[in-house]
C-alpha cells in the first residue's frame, strides 16, 4: 500500500464516518450493520478514483467528498445484496463474515437498501457547480446504479450462472461494463463534475473509467482463480464452482491478462488531456493492473 492510498483511504473513511448515522442511532440495529459492512475494509477503490478525478480536473478534494462517499455507499449495498443467499450466497466478505451471516437475511436485505439510499442522500448535498446541477449529479449516480447498468449487469449475471451454454465474449463484455465499469465510470465523472469539467475532459474520463472498470472486473476474475480467499476477503474459487463465464475461462489466463493491460493501456491514453494533473490516475490504473488482491 503507498502512503498516497493510505491517506486517501484515511480522507474517505472519516467521511464515510461523518456522513453515516452512528451505530447508536435508533434503531440501533440497521445503523450498526451499515457501518459494519462500510467500514469492514475495502480498497476504497471508487472514492479514491473520484478524488483523483477532480483534482485532475484542477478541483479540491472537499467539494468531490460527497460523491466519493455516495460511490462507496452503493458498492457496499451491491456486495451485501450480492452475498446474499438468493443471490451469490458467501459467507465471507472484506475478510468479515457477511451481512446476513452477522445480522440474518432481513438486517443484511435492510443495510443494503439503507446505504443505497443514504448515497443519494449524501450525494444531495453535493454543491452545484456552473456546468453540473445537484440534478445532474443524482442522475449520474442512479443510472449508473440502475437497471440499465450495475443491477441490469447482476440479472445477466444471474440468468446466467449455472447455464450450459457459456456466455460468448460480447455478452461477457456486457456485463462487465454494465455490473462493474458502470460505477466505476460514475465515480471519475463525478469527481470531474464536482470540479466542474468541460464536456471535452468528462469524455475521457468516461473512457478512462470504462476501460479501466473493463480491466479490474478481468483482473477481479483472474485473482478469482490464482489467489486464496484469505488473500482476497472473500471466497476465492467460486466462479469455476459455480461455472461461471469469466475471461479465464473463456480465452485462458495468459490472454485475459494481455487484455487487462490493453485495457489498462487505452486508460493511460485517455488521460492525455490532464498532462501532469493526471499523475495519480495515471498511477491508480497501474495500481489495479498490478493488485494481487
Ligand atoms: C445490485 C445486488 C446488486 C449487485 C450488483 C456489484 C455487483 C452487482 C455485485 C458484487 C460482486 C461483484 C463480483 C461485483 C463486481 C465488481 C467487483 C469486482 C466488486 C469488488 O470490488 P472491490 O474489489 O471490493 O473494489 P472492495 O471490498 O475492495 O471494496
Amino acid at each position: 500500500m503507498t502512503p498516497y492510498l493510505t491517506e486517501r483511504i484515511r480522507l474517505v473513511d472519516k467521511a464515510l464516518g461523518r456522513y453515516l448515522p452512528s451505530a447508536r442511532t435508533r434503531p440501533a440495529t440497521i445503523h450498526e450493520a451499515m457501518r459494519y459492512s462500510v467500514f469492514a475494509g475495502g480498497k476504497r477503490l471508487r472514492p479514491i478514483l473520484c478524488l483523483a478525478s477532480a483534482e485532475a480536473c484542477g478541483g479540491e478534494v472537499e467539494p468531490a467528498l460527497p460523491a466519493a462517499a455516495a460511490v462507496e455507499c452503493i458498492h457496499t449495498y451491491s456486495l451485501i445484496h450480492d452475498d446474499l443467499p438468493c443471490m451469490d450466497d458467501d459467507d465471507l466478505r472484506r475478510g468479515m463474515p457477511t451481512s446476513h451471516v452477522k445480522y440474518g437475511e432481513g438486517i443484511a436485505v435492510l443495510a443494503g437498501d439503507a446505504l443505497l439510499t443514504i448515497a443519494f442522500e449524501i450525494l444531495a448535498g453535493a454543491k452545484s457547480t456552473s456546468r453540473y446541477d445537484i440534478g445532474a449529479f443524482i442522475s449520474e449516480l442512479a443510472v449508473a446504479s440502475g437497471s440499465r447498468h450495475l443491477i441490469g449487469g447482476q440479472v445477466l449475471d444471474l440468468e446466467g450462472e449455472g447455464s450450459e451454454v457459456s456466455l460468448n465474449a460480447t455478452q461477457l463484455r456486457y456485463i462487465h461494463e454494465s455490473k462493474t465499469a458502470a460505477l466505476l465510470t460514475a465515480s471519475t465523472r463525478l469527481g470531474g463534475m464536482s470540479a466542474n469539467v468541460t464536456p471535452a475532459r468528462l469524455a475521457a474520463l468516461t473512457t478512462y473509467g470504462k476501460s479501466l472498470g473493463l480491466a479490474f472486473q478481468i483482473i477481479d476474475d483472474i485473482l478469482d482463480v490464482t489467489q486464496t480467499s484469505e488473500k482476497l476477503g472473500k471466497s476465492a474459487g467460486k466462479d469455476e464452482a459455480t461455472a461461471k463465464s469469466t475471461y479465464p475461462a473463456l480465452f485462458g489466463l495468459e490472454k485475459s491478462r494481455q487484455e487487462a493491460a490493453r485495457l489498462t493501456r487505452k486508460a493511460h491514453e485517455a488521460l492525455k488531456p490532464f498532462g501532469k494533473k493526471g499523475t495519480r490516475l495515471h498511477e491508480l490504473a497501474d495500481h489495479l493492473l498490478d493488485r494481487d488482491y
